[in-house]
């Protein structure tokens, strides 16, 4: 498989499991998951590729952006569907996080902190690199804000780990100053 082709694969797979599930017959569970099997089944029918190419697809993620288990597939994080998303992994949430957004969004989210806009969550970047690709998916030159996930944990907010990806429903902008 060339990087185009898996890159096509993710962004469609996304697709299905975030926003869409329906435009192909996909149900999700309450959890997100949909039966690995049916959606091999569309993958192989639009882009030829059987569950070995999935599964390395899905392991080799550099986000985590999906989950296998049990004969099923989850995103991880992304959904505008509504799923549950009020989970997380394991491990240290980091004491700085960064969000990776267009200029002409700075004003507005240091007014009303960061919403979750379209999807269920707000999405965090662990290393401002990962940030800046975030936004890059905007704008040229994106701004990097940093979030101090140290003070909001101690409030009481939650911050969810899914993947190399952190969440959390809502970010306040006292919490939040430009890089
Ligand atoms: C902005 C991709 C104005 C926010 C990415 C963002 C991520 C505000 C946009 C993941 C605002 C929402 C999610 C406010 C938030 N005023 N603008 N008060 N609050 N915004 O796509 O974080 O590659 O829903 O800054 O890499 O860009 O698909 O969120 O620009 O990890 O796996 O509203 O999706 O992951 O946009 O992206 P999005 P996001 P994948």
């Amino acid at each position: 498989l060339t990087q185009e082709k898996r890159e096509a694969i993710s962004k469609f797979l996304s697709g299905i499991l975030r926003h869409f599930p329906d435009s192909f017959g996909i149900r999700l569970d309450k959890n997100g998951f949909a039966d690995l099997d049916e959606v091999i089944r569309i993958l192989r029918e639009r882009y030829g590729v059987g569950k070995r190419e999935v599964e390395a697809i899905v392991l080799f993620d550099k986000k985590g952006r999906f989950e296998i288990k049990d004969g099923k597939i989850r995103a991880r994080y992304g959904h505008s569907v509504k799923v549950d998303y009020r989970w997380s992994e394991e491990g240290k949430i980091p004491e700085k996080l960064y969000h990776g957004t267009k200029p002409e969004n700075v004003k507005s989210i240091l007014k009303l902190g960061l919403l979750p806009m379209k999807r269920n969550e707000v999405h965090l970047s662990e290393s401002i690199d990962d940030a800046i690709e975030v936004g890059k998916r905007y704008c040229k030159n994106p701004v990097v804000l940093e979030i101090d996930a140290k003070k909001m944990l101690e409030d009481g907010f939650e911050i969810r780990k899914k993947g190399r990806v952190y969440t959390t429903d809502y970010v306040p902008s006292k919490y939040i100053k430009v890089v």
